[in-house]
């Protein structure tokens, strides 16, 4: 079974949420229906753009100001688009991504305080029409997600940050996903993973169901 055209899915949510995880999950979910699928994230998903996360992630940058956080995210994800995404959409694939432009709203926009309509003009000049078909925001109280990603060594420079910048974090993906509910599905991630996963198995189904024949 194949899809005339390709799609694009993005995974959101907080530091934590499972998203790393589930990406692999829904790739498995696709596959099963014979989608031929690209898994990527962000920052990150070309040699360039990776660069520029170990720049976003390292302590060496500690106190990098916003506007630079901001632009560098933009300028890996123009990379990222140009050299993966709409190529591969443009050849009938499907896109998996582990964060896209809303996780810039809600770290940006929402979590440094500069605000939605400053990242949506660059959202504009960097993907115009380029919007994901699908986005599962896993969501989740901030200490559990923290708490998880807690069981790692080494936190990165966005980890170390406090409770407040992760809770307003967390309030911009939810405002985002009352924005656009025809895009955005919200999953509760502040469950057993296979209880996660049948809910994503659910949604997934059901958004199929119109778009595969
Ligand atoms: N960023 C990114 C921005 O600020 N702006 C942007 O525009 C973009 C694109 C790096 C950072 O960049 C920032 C946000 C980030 O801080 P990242 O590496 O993608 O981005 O993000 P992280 O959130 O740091 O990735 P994490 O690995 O912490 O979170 P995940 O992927 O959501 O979680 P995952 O799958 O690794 O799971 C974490 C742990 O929880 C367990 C897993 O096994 C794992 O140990 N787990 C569960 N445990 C119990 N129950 C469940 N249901 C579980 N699900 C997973």
């Amino acid at each position: 079974m194949t899809s005339a055209a390709g799609r694009f899915i993005t995974l959101e949510g907080i530091e934590g949420v499972g998203k790393t995880t589930n990406v692999e999950f829904v790739r498995g979910l696709l596959e099963a229906h014979g989608v031929e699928v690209v898994v990527t994230r962000e920052p990150g998903g070309t040699p360039l753009g990776e660069e520029v996360r170990e720049l976003l992630l390292d302590h060496r940058h500690d106190g990098m100001a916003a506007d630079t956080e901001l632009l560098l995210m933009f300028a890996a994800r123009a990379e990222h688009i140009a050299r993966v995404i709409r190529p591969a959409l443009a050849a009938g694939r499907w896109v998996i991504c582990d964060r896209f432009t809303d996780a810039t709203f809600a770290y940006q926009g929402g979590g440094r305080g500069i605000g939605f309509e400053r990242v949506a003009l660059l959202a504009d000049w960097v993907h115009r029409d380029l919007q994901p078909d699908l986005t599962l925001l896993l969501d989740l109280p901030v200490e559990t997600g923290l708490m998880r990603a807690g069981r790692r060594n080494n936190a990165d420079r966005f980890e170390k940050e406090k409770l407040d910048f992760f809770e307003r974090v967390r309030d911009a993906y939810l405002r985002l996903a009352l924005q656009e509910p025809q895009r955005f599905r919200v999953i509760t991630a502040d469950a057993p993973l296979k209880h996660v996963q049948a809910r994503l198995q659910e949604v997934m189904t059901e958004w199929l169901a119109t778009r595969i024949s």
